[in-house]
């Protein structure tokens, strides 16, 4: 037996196209689908593969995409390129009205978009399907969790809502599924189109509230009273929570708050399926987030999940600075396969420049990215014990 692996007792899967990475928002453009050729040389320089099955789905195919988004948004975002975008003046009405227009270039038009879109959405698909026939236990599509995307709209940098597809997938054979959210934005589009169901609840964690120019954070949504609907009929009702939080919160509360509220959510809600998005912009340092977090912390939400032992969907999300995208989403990846890492990041490793040097968190997987981008924190202990108190008072709505 010696040399032979102990059976872990569960499955672990990894879907993952690697054509995502050649798409470009633009130069400047915070989302870098890049990060995710990082994140994979580094689970793959830790031999991570070995742990899991490894698949490359298809990309989804326009009907597969309409189960939830209209179809005449669909044609749009199939034939919109960045050469015909303003050669047709009937266009620029639909830019608009499909989330593109404004002075924002949150979603821009890029070469390749409705492949980008079709694989991220595939992966996610795929990784639902081998939940339902129970081939694994833990699937994982760090190229989704575009979690912004509405029926009928693109909304920050997210086009079409793979979450939502894969939640769809698993209600075929699932009674209840519990949708977390840990990106530092409001996971608004998942929320919104489950909004009328019993049989999906939608928690989530983020930076909510306004900046000292009276901006509030996008977008803009999630205050701790936005419960979904109100009315009794609406069978929906009590099935959404929002934590909003302030700047800066660190590791020992965002755990805590983590482990208390999930905790009391899943014990309550029995879900048979779990989806949790690990948006990584939650991190200490990130360029757009306002978090504290260090990767283990962030990890530790994977582990509390699962710790359940429910079928579970690892997706990705944001996460705007890509050596600690990769880093994070790699120690996730081996918290699900069970796996212990070393600190010292291989020598092997294909762009270890990307991680090296002080200001790269010094050739190590786990550097220290608290106050990295010194956010101060503005969580006191009070507002966190409130906000716990006014979440578990939500919780009640669950009992009918
Ligand atoms: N301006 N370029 C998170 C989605 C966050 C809306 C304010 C854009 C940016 C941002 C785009 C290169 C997820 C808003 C911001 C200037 C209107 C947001 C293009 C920098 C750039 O340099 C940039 C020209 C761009 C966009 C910053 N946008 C920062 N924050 C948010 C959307 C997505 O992580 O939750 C899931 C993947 N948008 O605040 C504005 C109101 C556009
Ligand atoms: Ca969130
Ligand atoms: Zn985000």
């Amino acid at each position: 037996e010696y040399g032979i692996e102990k059976p872990k007792g569960y499955k672990v899967s990894f879907h993952y196209n690697a054509e995502v990475e050649y798409h470009h928002f633009g130069s400047s453009h915070p989302m870098k689908p890049w990060r995710l050729t990082l994140a994979k040389q580094l689970i793959l320089a830790y031999g991570l593969e070995y742990a899991m099955d490894l698949y490359q789905p298809r990309p989804a195919t326009f009907d597969e995409l309409a189960i939830f988004h209209d179809r005449q948004y669909l044609g749009f975002l199939q034939s919109i390129t960045p050469q015909n975008l303003d050669s047709d003046p009937a266009k620029a009405k639909y830019l608009e009205l499909f989330g593109f227009g404004g002075e924002s270039n949150d979603c821009p038009v890029f070469d390749g978009l409705w492949n980008y879109v079709s694989l991220y959405s595939g992966a996610s698909m795929h990784a639902a399907h081998n939940l339902l026939n129970q081939q694994s236990d833990i699937a994982i599509n760090w190229s989704g969790g575009l979690h912004h995307a509405k029926k009928n709209a693109a909304s920050g940098f997210c086009y079409v809502n793979d979450i939502v597809l894969a939640i769809q997938h698993l209600l075929t054979q699932h009674q209840r599924v519990l949708y977390i959210d840990v990106d530092v934005h409001h996971g608004d589009g998942v929320e919104q189109a489950f909004e009328s169901t019993d049989r999906v609840f939608t928690l989530s964690y983020h930076k909510y509230g306004l900046d000292k120019w009276g901006a509030g954070f996008f977008p803009g949504t999630g205050n701790i009273n936005e419960v979904g609907p109100t009315d009794p009929s609406n069978r929906g009702k009590g099935h959404t929570l929002n934590i909003p939080l302030e700047d800066g919160i660190d590791d020992e509360q965002y755990k805590w708050l983590f482990k208390t509220v999930t905790g009391a959510v899943i014990l309550k809600y029995q879900p048979t399926a779990i989806v949790l998005q690990c948006g990584a912009d939650s991190l200490g340092g990130d360029r757009l987030g306002r978090f504290n977090l260090n990767i283990k912390a962030h990890g530790f939400c994977v582990e509390h999940v699962k710790s359940f032992n429910i079928p579970l969907l690892l997706i990705g999300g944001g996460g705007y600075t890509p050596r600690n995208v990769a880093r994070t989403w790699c120690h996730e990846t081996a918290v699900c396969t069970g796996s212990e890492l070393h600190n010292n990041l291989p020598m092997h490793l294909p762009y270890l420049q990307a991680f090296d040097g002080a200001e790269n968190g010094g050739g190590m997987l786990y550097p220290n990215l608290h106050n990295t981008k010194r956010h101060d924190n503005q969580n006191s202990r009070e507002k966190l014990q409130k906000l716990v108190a006014h979440a578990m008072e939500n919780l009640r709505y669950l009992e009918g």
